[in-house]
């Protein structure tokens, strides 16, 4: 059960971030509008949530995901691969100090973003991609190791389509894992039940279990069937403004 969120309001100059995506210019009006959604969702499933301001020097830095990896034992701060957010980490570090004092951090030159970190229960599956590399990785599984937690790599930069570990996959209880029909077949998730996403919708491979929800982005019909046949309880968000950022529903909070 989560207990807690951190999200950060997105700034004006959200438009100005990283993108890969050709899906036009993210208008923000819509921005704060689906924020503000994507926060109510999150206390409706019971959490308290803390606001940080936007923070004009860092576009990405509603994407507050990428900047730790919070465990039920403690928290690991990251060191994401883009130049131009690393400051990003330091900018938070006073927000979670305050319900984890004690914060190891990845050092260079390891590079991690939360994105490539998905969780699955006692274990972590960890992302290789174009932001985080194998001395990230290496120096997280030993903090996660220390933590009392077993991790394993999966390398996603061959898929040119994926930003993050997590834009591909999801664990969202019940020992099943949402996953692009890309990656099904890697052997590393085959003690799961997967949920199979199709090519149309992989986008929706990246949704959140919050408590008795399943937080999962909008226009994905088979997606959603698929999920309440399975008896989750998908909560549906449009999310259009931020995967026009390459963004998804998981990297706006870091729950805990
Ligand atoms: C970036 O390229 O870093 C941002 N525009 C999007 C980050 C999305 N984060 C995530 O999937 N965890």
């Amino acid at each position: 059960m989560f207990k807690r969120a951190v999200v950060r309001t997105p700034g004006s100059n959200f438009d100005a971030g990283l993108t890969t995506a050709s899906l036009g210019r993210p208008e923000f009006a819509k921005v704060l509008e689906q924020h503000a959604r994507y926060c109510a969702a999150l206390e409706a499933c019971g959490l308290e949530l803390t606001f940080l301001e936007a923070d004009l020097r860092y576009p990405d830095s509603t994407f507050v995901e990428d900047t730790a990896v919070i465990t039920e034992r403690g928290a690991i701060l990251m060191r994401p691969g883009a130049e131009s957010r690393a400051g990003e980490v330091q900018a938070i570090r006073p927000a979670l100090a305050k319900f984890f004092p004690e914060m190891p951090a990845i050092q260079a030159p390891g590079t991690l973003d939360g994105g490539d970190i998905c969780e699955a229960g006692n274990h972590y599956f960890l992302g290789l991609s174009h932001r985080t590399n194998e001395e990230g990785a290496r120096q997280l599984a030993g903090h996660l190791a220390a933590l009392g937690y077993t991790s394993s790599i999966v390398d996603v930069r061959p898929m040119a389509s994926l930003l993050h570990l997590k834009s591909g996959i999801s664990h969202i209880g019940e020992n099943t894992l949402v996953v692009m029909e890309e990656m099904a077949g890697n052997p590393e998730f085959s003690r799961f039940d997967l949920i199979r996403v199709n090519e149309q919708e992989s986008y929706g491979a990246n949704c959140v279990r919050v408590n008795e929800r399943v937080l999962v982005a909008e226009d994905f019909p088979r997606l959603t069937a698929a999920l309440r046949d399975r008896e989750f309880d998908p909560l549906v968000l449009d999310m259009s403004e931020f995967r026009k950022m390459d963004g998804g529903l998981s990297c706006l909070s870091l729950r805990f």
